[in-house]
Protein backbone atom coordinates (compact mmCIF):
# COMPACT_ATOMS: atom_id res chain seq x y z
CA UNK A 1 0.00 0.00 0.00
CA UNK A 2 1.20 3.22 -0.97
CA UNK A 3 -0.20 5.33 1.78
CA UNK A 4 -0.58 3.78 4.99
CA UNK A 5 -2.66 4.03 7.99
CA UNK A 6 -0.65 6.02 9.54
CA UNK A 7 0.26 8.42 6.95
CA UNK A 8 -3.45 9.13 6.17
CA UNK A 9 -3.89 9.73 9.55
CA UNK A 10 -1.27 12.60 8.97
CA UNK A 11 -2.78 14.25 6.33
CA UNK A 12 -5.91 14.18 7.61
CA UNK A 13 -5.03 16.05 10.83
CA UNK A 14 -2.95 18.31 9.01
CA UNK A 15 -5.78 19.06 6.36
CA UNK A 16 -8.46 19.64 8.74
CA UNK A 17 -5.42 22.33 10.46
CA UNK A 18 -5.27 24.12 7.65
CA UNK A 19 -9.43 24.02 7.22
CA UNK A 20 -9.33 25.38 10.61
CA UNK A 21 -6.70 27.75 10.31
CA UNK A 22 -7.98 29.60 7.75
CA UNK A 23 -11.98 29.25 9.44
CA UNK A 24 -10.55 30.56 13.08
CA UNK A 25 -7.81 32.78 12.53
CA UNK A 26 -7.08 32.70 16.36
CA UNK A 27 -5.94 29.60 15.91
CA UNK A 28 -3.11 30.45 13.69
CA UNK A 29 -2.21 32.92 17.12
CA UNK A 30 -2.58 29.74 18.93
CA UNK A 31 -0.69 27.42 16.90
CA UNK A 32 2.28 30.05 16.66
CA UNK A 33 2.23 30.64 20.69
CA UNK A 34 1.97 27.05 21.71
CA UNK A 35 5.58 26.34 19.06
CA UNK A 36 7.33 29.08 20.78
CA UNK A 37 6.25 28.04 24.45
CA UNK A 38 7.53 24.88 22.96
CA UNK A 39 11.13 26.01 21.44
CA UNK A 40 11.55 27.50 25.15
CA UNK A 41 10.43 24.85 27.03
CA UNK A 42 12.92 22.67 25.32
CA UNK A 43 15.71 25.02 25.22
CA UNK A 44 15.30 25.02 28.75
CA UNK A 45 14.85 21.57 29.63
CA UNK A 46 16.84 19.85 26.86
CA UNK A 47 16.49 15.78 26.88
CA UNK A 48 14.31 15.80 29.70
CA UNK A 49 11.33 17.95 27.98
CA UNK A 50 10.97 15.11 25.28
CA UNK A 51 10.20 12.14 28.00
CA UNK A 52 6.40 12.77 27.53
CA UNK A 53 7.05 12.34 23.47
CA UNK A 54 9.25 13.50 20.97
CA UNK A 55 9.85 16.89 19.77
CA UNK A 56 7.90 15.49 16.06
CA UNK A 57 5.22 14.06 17.54
CA UNK A 58 4.20 17.25 20.19
CA UNK A 59 4.70 19.90 16.93
CA UNK A 60 2.07 17.92 15.36
CA UNK A 61 0.04 16.58 18.03
CA UNK A 62 -3.48 18.21 17.78
CA UNK A 63 -6.90 17.01 19.32
CA UNK A 64 -10.13 17.68 17.39
CA UNK A 65 -13.86 17.81 18.60
CA UNK A 66 -16.68 17.17 16.85
CA UNK A 67 -20.86 16.93 17.36
CA UNK A 68 -23.17 14.79 16.02
CA UNK A 69 -27.26 14.10 15.87
CA UNK A 70 -27.88 10.49 15.83
CA UNK A 71 -26.50 6.68 16.69
CA UNK A 72 -26.73 6.44 12.37
CA UNK A 73 -24.42 9.65 12.20
CA UNK A 74 -22.26 8.61 14.90
CA UNK A 75 -21.84 4.64 13.51
CA UNK A 76 -20.73 6.66 9.95
CA UNK A 77 -18.47 8.92 11.76
CA UNK A 78 -16.59 5.46 13.25
CA UNK A 79 -16.26 4.57 10.07
CA UNK A 80 -14.20 7.63 8.75
CA UNK A 81 -12.34 7.75 11.71
CA UNK A 82 -11.36 3.63 11.16
CA UNK A 83 -9.92 4.35 7.57
CA UNK A 84 -7.41 6.30 9.87
CA UNK A 85 -6.73 4.03 12.43
CA UNK A 86 -8.67 6.49 14.83
CA UNK A 87 -10.62 4.01 16.71
CA UNK A 88 -13.54 4.81 19.68
CA UNK A 89 -11.62 4.79 24.08
CA UNK A 90 -13.78 5.91 27.04
CA UNK A 91 -16.65 7.09 27.23
CA UNK A 92 -18.01 10.36 29.04
CA UNK A 93 -21.45 10.88 30.14
CA UNK A 94 -21.64 15.24 29.98
CA UNK A 95 -24.98 15.50 30.80
CA UNK A 96 -24.71 15.33 34.33
CA UNK A 97 -20.61 16.22 34.88
CA UNK A 98 -21.62 20.31 33.88
CA UNK A 99 -23.65 22.28 35.53
CA UNK A 100 -25.09 24.23 32.07
CA UNK A 101 -27.25 22.04 29.60
CA UNK A 102 -25.32 20.01 27.77
CA UNK A 103 -27.02 17.38 26.66
CA UNK A 104 -24.47 14.80 24.65
CA UNK A 105 -22.75 11.74 25.22
CA UNK A 106 -19.04 11.10 23.95
CA UNK A 107 -16.43 9.16 22.87
CA UNK A 108 -13.09 9.77 22.13
CA UNK A 109 -11.29 8.12 18.23
CA UNK A 110 -7.70 7.89 18.41
CA UNK A 111 -5.19 5.50 17.72
CA UNK A 112 -4.59 2.76 19.83
CA UNK A 113 -0.66 1.01 19.60
CA UNK A 114 1.67 2.54 20.63
CA UNK A 115 3.95 2.64 17.74
CA UNK A 116 0.72 3.77 16.14
CA UNK A 117 0.69 6.73 18.46
CA UNK A 118 4.25 7.84 18.11
CA UNK A 119 3.86 8.55 14.72
CA UNK A 120 0.92 10.22 14.58
CA UNK A 121 -1.50 10.68 18.01
CA UNK A 122 -4.35 12.74 16.44
CA UNK A 123 -7.42 12.25 18.27
CA UNK A 124 -11.01 13.34 17.84
CA UNK A 125 -13.36 13.75 21.16
CA UNK A 126 -16.81 12.93 19.32
CA UNK A 127 -20.52 13.86 21.17
CA UNK A 128 -23.38 12.61 20.24
CA UNK A 129 -26.76 14.30 21.11
CA UNK A 130 -28.75 12.61 23.13
CA UNK A 131 -32.16 13.64 21.35
CA UNK A 132 -34.05 10.66 23.71
CA UNK A 133 -33.48 12.52 26.96
CA UNK A 134 -36.58 13.98 28.52
CA UNK A 135 -34.72 16.16 30.84
CA UNK A 136 -34.13 18.54 27.72
CA UNK A 137 -36.41 17.84 25.11
CA UNK A 138 -40.24 17.89 25.09
CA UNK A 139 -41.71 15.03 23.06
CA UNK A 140 -42.38 17.85 20.36
CA UNK A 141 -38.74 19.07 20.63
CA UNK A 142 -37.29 15.24 19.91
CA UNK A 143 -39.66 14.65 16.89
CA UNK A 144 -38.53 17.63 15.67
CA UNK A 145 -35.05 17.14 15.88
CA UNK A 146 -34.98 13.72 15.02
CA UNK A 147 -36.42 14.61 11.88
CA UNK A 148 -34.12 17.38 10.97
CA UNK A 149 -31.23 15.06 11.72
CA UNK A 150 -32.69 12.48 9.78
CA UNK A 151 -32.92 14.42 6.53
CA UNK A 152 -29.65 15.32 6.82
CA UNK A 153 -26.46 13.65 5.42
CA UNK A 154 -22.89 14.21 7.30
CA UNK A 155 -21.19 11.85 5.79
CA UNK A 156 -21.77 11.09 1.44
CA UNK A 157 -21.92 7.41 0.76
CA UNK A 158 -18.55 7.76 -1.78
CA UNK A 159 -16.88 8.99 1.57
CA UNK A 160 -18.00 5.93 3.33
CA UNK A 161 -17.02 3.36 1.01
CA UNK A 162 -13.48 4.75 0.37
CA UNK A 163 -13.20 5.04 3.98
CA UNK A 164 -14.38 1.06 4.56
CA UNK A 165 -12.13 0.08 2.18
CA UNK A 166 -9.14 2.09 3.76
CA UNK A 167 -9.91 0.42 6.93
CA UNK A 168 -10.03 -3.05 4.85
CA UNK A 169 -6.75 -2.93 3.15
CA UNK A 170 -4.68 -0.66 5.80
CA UNK A 171 -4.47 2.37 3.68
CA UNK A 172 -4.93 3.33 0.18
CA UNK A 173 -2.86 4.09 -3.17
CA UNK A 174 -1.58 8.18 -3.35
CA UNK A 175 -4.50 9.20 -5.76
CA UNK A 176 -7.37 7.81 -3.90
CA UNK A 177 -5.44 8.39 -0.32
CA UNK A 178 -5.87 12.14 -1.55
CA UNK A 179 -9.77 11.42 -2.04
CA UNK A 180 -9.96 10.37 1.56
CA UNK A 181 -8.46 13.03 3.04
CA UNK A 182 -10.27 15.59 0.86
CA UNK A 183 -13.71 14.30 1.21
CA UNK A 184 -13.24 13.40 4.89
CA UNK A 185 -12.03 17.01 5.50
CA UNK A 186 -14.98 18.69 3.73
CA UNK A 187 -16.97 17.12 6.25
CA UNK A 188 -15.88 18.26 8.79
CA UNK A 189 -16.09 22.50 6.69
CA UNK A 190 -18.19 25.00 7.89
CA UNK A 191 -21.18 25.23 5.92
CA UNK A 192 -22.73 28.09 4.43
CA UNK A 193 -26.27 26.69 3.81
CA UNK A 194 -28.78 29.39 5.59
CA UNK A 195 -29.56 28.34 9.35
CA UNK A 196 -33.17 28.49 9.77
CA UNK A 197 -33.41 31.01 12.51
CA UNK A 198 -36.18 30.29 14.21
CA UNK A 199 -35.54 26.48 14.40
CA UNK A 200 -32.02 27.99 15.39
CA UNK A 201 -33.23 29.86 18.44
CA UNK A 202 -35.55 27.11 20.08
CA UNK A 203 -32.82 24.86 20.36
CA UNK A 204 -30.62 27.61 21.68
CA UNK A 205 -33.13 28.14 24.42
CA UNK A 206 -32.80 24.92 25.20
CA UNK A 207 -28.95 24.51 24.98
CA UNK A 208 -26.26 26.05 23.27
CA UNK A 209 -24.55 22.85 22.24
CA UNK A 210 -28.35 21.19 21.09
CA UNK A 211 -28.64 23.96 18.39
CA UNK A 212 -24.96 23.77 17.63
CA UNK A 213 -25.81 20.06 17.03
CA UNK A 214 -29.20 20.06 15.97
CA UNK A 215 -29.96 23.49 14.43
CA UNK A 216 -27.73 23.42 11.70
CA UNK A 217 -27.99 20.71 8.12
CA UNK A 218 -23.79 19.70 8.51
CA UNK A 219 -21.08 19.55 11.12
CA UNK A 220 -17.90 21.04 11.78
CA UNK A 221 -14.83 20.50 13.85
CA UNK A 222 -15.62 22.65 16.82
CA UNK A 223 -11.67 23.36 17.92
CA UNK A 224 -8.64 21.33 17.43
CA UNK A 225 -6.82 21.78 20.02
CA UNK A 226 -2.57 22.18 20.16
CA UNK A 227 -0.46 20.46 23.15
CA UNK A 228 2.08 22.78 24.65
CA UNK A 229 4.65 21.07 26.83
CA UNK A 230 3.65 24.37 29.94
CA UNK A 231 0.41 25.58 29.63
CA UNK A 232 0.81 28.17 32.37
CA UNK A 233 3.64 29.71 29.94
CA UNK A 234 0.90 29.37 27.30
CA UNK A 235 -1.68 30.87 29.61
CA UNK A 236 0.24 34.07 29.94
CA UNK A 237 1.77 34.75 26.41
CA UNK A 238 -1.81 34.57 24.64
CA UNK A 239 -3.39 37.06 27.96
CA UNK A 240 -0.37 39.53 27.15
CA UNK A 241 -1.67 39.20 23.39
CA UNK A 242 -5.11 40.14 24.42
CA UNK A 243 -6.60 37.12 24.17
CA UNK A 244 -8.84 36.37 27.25
CA UNK A 245 -8.31 33.06 28.59
CA UNK A 246 -11.16 31.34 30.12
CA UNK A 247 -10.41 31.89 34.53
CA UNK A 248 -9.30 28.63 35.31
CA UNK A 249 -6.33 26.05 33.77
CA UNK A 250 -8.33 22.37 33.57
CA UNK A 251 -7.58 19.35 35.17
CA UNK A 252 -4.69 18.96 37.72
CA UNK A 253 -2.94 22.70 38.87
CA UNK A 254 0.52 23.76 38.59
CA UNK A 255 2.84 21.92 41.36
CA UNK A 256 5.74 20.56 42.05
CA UNK A 257 5.70 16.56 40.63
CA UNK A 258 5.45 15.31 37.34
CA UNK A 259 2.48 15.85 35.01
CA UNK A 260 -0.20 13.83 35.55
CA UNK A 261 -3.27 13.24 33.08
CA UNK A 262 -4.25 16.18 31.20
CA UNK A 263 -4.23 20.48 32.00
CA UNK A 264 -6.45 22.17 29.45
CA UNK A 265 -7.37 25.87 29.04
CA UNK A 266 -9.54 28.07 26.32
CA UNK A 267 -11.40 31.18 24.88
CA UNK A 268 -14.05 31.85 23.53
CA UNK A 269 -14.22 32.55 19.84
CA UNK A 270 -15.00 35.56 17.93
CA UNK A 271 -18.69 35.91 16.72
CA UNK A 272 -18.90 33.95 12.89
CA UNK A 273 -20.59 35.04 9.81
CA UNK A 274 -23.59 32.85 8.91
CA UNK A 275 -26.18 32.88 6.50
CA UNK A 276 -30.04 32.87 8.29
CA UNK A 277 -33.21 32.85 7.04
CA UNK A 278 -35.55 34.47 8.61
CA UNK A 279 -39.02 33.63 9.91
CA UNK A 280 -40.53 36.44 7.17
CA UNK A 281 -39.09 34.64 4.41
CA UNK A 282 -35.48 36.83 4.21
CA UNK A 283 -32.15 35.64 3.75
CA UNK A 284 -29.47 37.58 5.24
CA UNK A 285 -26.18 37.81 7.35
CA UNK A 286 -26.27 37.09 11.39
CA UNK A 287 -23.29 35.74 13.64
CA UNK A 288 -22.74 32.75 15.66
CA UNK A 289 -20.33 32.12 18.41
CA UNK A 290 -20.26 28.40 19.12
CA UNK A 291 -16.45 27.56 18.28
CA UNK A 292 -13.41 28.14 20.73
CA UNK A 293 -9.58 27.74 21.16
CA UNK A 294 -8.18 25.19 23.17
CA UNK A 295 -4.79 24.43 24.30
CA UNK A 296 -3.27 20.92 26.75
CA UNK A 297 -0.29 19.81 28.23
CA UNK A 298 -0.52 15.90 29.00
CA UNK A 299 0.94 14.37 31.86
CA UNK A 300 1.33 10.51 32.75
CA UNK A 301 -1.41 8.31 32.88
CA UNK A 302 -2.93 7.24 36.07
CA UNK A 303 -4.16 3.49 37.33
CA UNK A 304 -7.56 3.08 38.23
CA UNK A 305 -5.66 3.53 41.74
CA UNK A 306 -3.78 6.90 40.68
CA UNK A 307 -7.10 8.35 39.14
CA UNK A 308 -9.52 7.80 42.51
CA UNK A 309 -6.71 9.52 44.18
CA UNK A 310 -6.80 12.80 41.42
CA UNK A 311 -10.51 12.13 41.89
CA UNK A 312 -10.83 12.53 45.70
CA UNK A 313 -7.98 15.42 45.20
CA UNK A 314 -9.92 17.55 42.52
CA UNK A 315 -12.77 17.72 44.68
CA UNK A 316 -11.46 18.52 47.92
CA UNK A 317 -8.88 20.63 47.42
CA UNK A 318 -9.01 21.52 43.68
CA UNK A 319 -6.30 24.14 42.91
CA UNK A 320 -4.15 23.97 46.32
CA UNK A 321 -0.89 22.38 44.97
CA UNK A 322 0.32 21.94 48.38
CA UNK A 323 -2.21 19.76 49.70
CA UNK A 324 -1.19 17.58 46.47
CA UNK A 325 2.05 17.13 47.63
CA UNK A 326 0.69 15.69 50.52
CA UNK A 327 -1.02 13.17 49.34
CA UNK A 328 0.10 12.38 45.58
CA UNK A 329 3.67 11.37 45.23
CA UNK A 330 6.05 14.11 44.00
CA UNK A 331 8.77 11.64 41.58
CA UNK A 332 7.61 9.83 39.20
CA UNK A 333 9.27 6.67 40.97
CA UNK A 334 6.63 7.58 43.70
CA UNK A 335 4.06 7.32 41.44
CA UNK A 336 5.53 4.02 40.00
CA UNK A 337 5.91 2.06 43.69
CA UNK A 338 2.44 3.13 44.52
CA UNK A 339 1.55 1.89 41.33
CA UNK A 340 -0.75 5.07 40.92
CA UNK A 341 1.02 5.81 37.13
CA UNK A 342 1.53 3.67 34.25
CA UNK A 343 4.77 2.73 33.03
CA UNK A 344 6.88 0.68 30.11
CA UNK A 345 10.22 -0.99 31.32
CA UNK A 346 13.40 -1.80 29.37
CA UNK A 347 16.37 -3.69 30.59
CA UNK A 348 20.04 -1.59 30.23
CA UNK A 349 21.77 -4.15 32.13
CA UNK A 350 22.26 -7.93 32.95
CA UNK A 351 19.75 -8.71 35.66
CA UNK A 352 20.80 -11.28 37.74
CA UNK A 353 18.27 -14.43 38.39
CA UNK A 354 16.04 -13.36 41.20
CA UNK A 355 15.98 -9.88 41.63
CA UNK A 356 13.37 -7.73 41.93
CA UNK A 357 11.75 -4.96 39.32
CA UNK A 358 12.34 -2.53 42.12
CA UNK A 359 16.15 -3.59 42.98
CA UNK A 360 16.84 -3.98 38.96
CA UNK A 361 15.56 -0.47 38.80
CA UNK A 362 17.21 0.93 41.93
CA UNK A 363 20.90 -1.29 40.26
CA UNK A 364 20.03 0.78 36.72
CA UNK A 365 19.80 -2.67 35.30
CA UNK A 366 15.99 -1.74 34.27
CA UNK A 367 14.62 1.92 33.05
CA UNK A 368 11.17 2.75 33.82
CA UNK A 369 9.45 5.19 31.27
CA UNK A 370 6.05 6.92 32.06
CA UNK A 371 3.23 6.24 29.66
CA UNK A 372 1.55 9.34 28.31
CA UNK A 373 -2.00 9.81 28.85
CA UNK A 374 -3.81 9.55 25.65
CA UNK A 375 -7.58 10.23 26.76
CA UNK A 376 -10.03 13.20 28.13
CA UNK A 377 -11.14 14.09 31.59
CA UNK A 378 -15.29 14.28 31.76
CA UNK A 379 -14.85 17.16 34.54
CA UNK A 380 -12.47 18.99 32.38
CA UNK A 381 -14.29 18.52 29.26
CA UNK A 382 -17.89 19.74 30.77
CA UNK A 383 -15.81 22.59 32.01
CA UNK A 384 -14.81 23.45 28.91
CA UNK A 385 -17.87 23.07 26.89
CA UNK A 386 -19.77 25.48 29.82
CA UNK A 387 -17.14 28.13 30.05
CA UNK A 388 -17.80 28.83 26.30
CA UNK A 389 -21.24 28.76 26.48
CA UNK A 390 -23.22 32.02 27.15
CA UNK A 391 -26.10 30.73 28.06
CA UNK A 392 -26.88 27.88 30.26
CA UNK A 393 -29.93 26.88 29.24
CA UNK A 394 -32.14 24.43 30.36
CA UNK A 395 -32.88 21.17 32.47
CA UNK A 396 -35.58 19.34 33.55
CA UNK A 397 -34.20 17.24 36.63
CA UNK A 398 -37.47 16.44 37.56
CA UNK A 399 -37.60 13.90 34.26
CA UNK A 400 -35.12 10.68 34.68
CA UNK A 401 -32.10 10.46 32.15
CA UNK A 402 -31.65 8.04 29.41
CA UNK A 403 -29.79 5.92 30.24
CA UNK A 404 -26.06 5.65 28.21
CA UNK A 405 -23.11 3.51 28.96
CA UNK A 406 -20.20 2.53 27.19
CA UNK A 407 -22.11 -0.41 25.98
CA UNK A 408 -25.33 0.97 24.82
CA UNK A 409 -22.84 3.53 22.87
CA UNK A 410 -20.42 0.35 21.64
CA UNK A 411 -23.69 -0.98 19.82
CA UNK A 412 -24.44 2.42 18.25
CA UNK A 413 -20.86 2.24 17.08
CA UNK A 414 -21.21 -1.16 15.94
CA UNK A 415 -17.63 -2.27 18.08
CA UNK A 416 -16.60 -2.32 21.27
CA UNK A 417 -15.10 0.94 22.53
CA UNK A 418 -11.72 0.31 23.92
CA UNK A 419 -11.18 0.89 27.99
CA UNK A 420 -8.53 3.43 28.23
CA UNK A 421 -7.32 1.86 31.48
CA UNK A 422 -7.23 -1.43 29.98
CA UNK A 423 -5.56 0.18 26.93
CA UNK A 424 -2.43 1.69 29.46
CA UNK A 425 -2.30 -1.59 31.62
CA UNK A 426 -1.97 -3.84 28.62
CA UNK A 427 0.93 -1.75 27.20
CA UNK A 428 2.77 -1.89 30.52
CA UNK A 429 2.17 -5.77 30.87
CA UNK A 430 3.56 -6.18 27.75
CA UNK A 431 6.93 -4.57 28.25
CA UNK A 432 7.11 -6.26 31.92
CA UNK A 433 6.61 -9.89 29.48
CA UNK A 434 9.56 -8.57 27.25
CA UNK A 435 12.04 -7.82 30.47
CA UNK A 436 11.30 -11.79 31.50
CA UNK A 437 12.40 -10.86 35.12
C1 LIG B 1 -15.95 18.74 23.24
C2 LIG B 1 -15.46 19.23 24.57
C3 LIG B 1 -14.48 18.25 25.18
C4 LIG B 1 -11.98 18.34 25.62
O1 LIG B 1 -10.87 18.66 25.21
O2 LIG B 1 -12.18 17.95 26.78
C5 LIG B 1 -13.10 18.41 24.67
C6 LIG B 1 -16.76 19.74 22.47
O3 LIG B 1 -16.72 20.94 22.76
O4 LIG B 1 -17.46 19.29 21.53
O5 LIG B 1 -12.83 18.63 23.54
NI1 LIG C 1 -11.04 19.70 23.40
Amino acid sequence: MTVATWELRARFAAALSELYGREVPAYTTLVEVSEAVNRDYIRAHGEEATRLGSVERVTAERHGAIRVGSPKELSQAARVFAAFGMYPVGFYDLRDAAKASVPVVSTAFRPIDEDELAKNPFRVFTSMLATDDPRFFSPEIQQRLDEFIGARTLFPEDLLELADRAAAAGGLEENEADQLVEKATKAFQLSDDPVDHEWYRTLENISAVAADIGGVTTTHINHLTPRVLDIDDLYNRMEARGITMIDEVQGPPKWKGPDVLLRQTSFRALDEERIFSFEDGTIGPGTLRVRFGEVEQRGIALTPKGRDLYDQLIHEAYREPDRWAEVMPTTEEGLRQQQLAYFTYEKVGEVPAGTSLDDAIAQGLVVATPIVYEDFLPRSAAGIFQSNLKDEGTRDDGQHGTDYDIDVLSKIIGKPIHDPFDLYAAQQQRSLDALGI
